[in-house]
């Protein structure tokens, strides 16, 4: 997807021109994989453009970083205030994709990431549907991949690790290249894990089931935890189970969800038709809520929103 430039980037303090925030060629994250980052959005609301679940977006970003044993040296109110101050202070009314990255720069080589000076990025830009305007009105088609989701002991899963992507992109590329449009990856032992950037959710006789974060190796996805309050709300019961692939292929209705592709329609898996084929009506009516709710129409949600101005 392209990158639609802005006028500043946030890096460790201050807004900085966008095409001024460079960095060296030896910056060490950019050899061993070794930063962390979020994705968040913000929307329009009635209130003004609102930042969607920033706190848990920090939280989850300090979390990664601590994994990765990475001092950071701002704290989460800081944080806060910077993604609210780069979304401000680039015009971003309209809403935006917000991309936090702690990194770890120039000065050291080697595999010791402990002596690195640690650099805080935050960059915002207009951003579209990720899998497509069509995938979010009828529905993807997803392959299961060939590529497995890392053993969290390989790689820890729980933590937005830069290079754990490298999997992710390999199981991307191959979908496309099949002709799909999106993966989905199976866990070392063989449950449904998540997909390339999303988790995932099946239906099936009118309850939903999500792959339990832990044991399958996906991230604990604030797009898949706001769903599961929309769902609850709904008096839907939503389980944390495993899964199989077998367990999509017959599934009443399926989705995906995550801040850049929000809550997409999944209509077919390896050729199957999930369901009708068609996007269902649970999911329907959950995606409906949750557009809603991001953009503050949703009295129930509206803490979830985090107002710039
Ligand atoms: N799993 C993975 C592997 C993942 O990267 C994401 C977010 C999710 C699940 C969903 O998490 P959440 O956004 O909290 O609901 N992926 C981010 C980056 C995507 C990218 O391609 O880059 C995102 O959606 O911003």
């Amino acid at each position: 997807m392209p990158i639609t430039p802005t006028e500043k980037i946030w890096i460790d303090g201050e807004l900085v021109a966008w095409e001024e925030a460079n960095v060296h060629v030896l910056t060490h994250s950019l050899h061993y994989g070794s930063g962390v980052f979020e994705g968040i959005r913000a929307y329009p609301t009635p209130g003004g453009v609102a930042v969607f679940r920033l706190a848990e977006h920090v939280e989850r970003l300090l979390a990664s970083a601590k994994v990765l044993l990475i001092d950071v040296p701002f704290s989460a109110g800081q944080l806060v205030a910077a993604v609210k101050e780069v979304v401000r202070e680039n015009g971003l009314s309209e809403g935006c994709y917000i991309r936090p990255i702690i990194f770890l720069g120039y000065g050291e080589m080697g595999l010791n990431p402990l002596p690195c000076p640690v650099s805080v990025a935050i960059a915002a830009w207009p951003w579209g549907s990720y899998l497509g305007e069509e995938g979010v009105a009828n529905g993807i088609r997803l392959k299961v991949s060939s590529w497995q989701r890392h053993d969290p002991n390989a790689m820890p899963t729980a933590a937005k690790i830069t290079g754990m992507y490298v999997n992710s992109s390999l199981a991307k590329v191959e979908a496309l290249k099949a002709g799909y449009d999106e993966a989905v990856m199976l866990s070392p032992d063989g449950r449904v894990s998540e997909c390339t950037g999303e988790n995932l959710f099946v239906v099936k006789g009118g309850r939903l089931v999500t792959p339990p974060a832990s044991s399958a190796g996906a991230l604990a996805g604030i797009t898949q935890s706001s769903v599961e309050s929309i769902a609850g709300d709904l008096g839907i019961e939503v389980l944390h189970e495993d899964l199989l692939r077998t367990d999509l292929y017959l599934a009443d209705e399926a989705f995906l969800t995550g801040t850049a592709a929000e809550v997409v329609p999944i209509c077919q898996v390896d050729d199957r038709l999930v369901g009708s084929g068609k996007p269902g009506p649970l999911t329907a009516q959950i995606q409906q809520i949750y557009f809603a709710a991001v953009r503050g129409q949703v009295d129930r949600y509206k803490d979830w929103l985090d107002h710039v101005e």
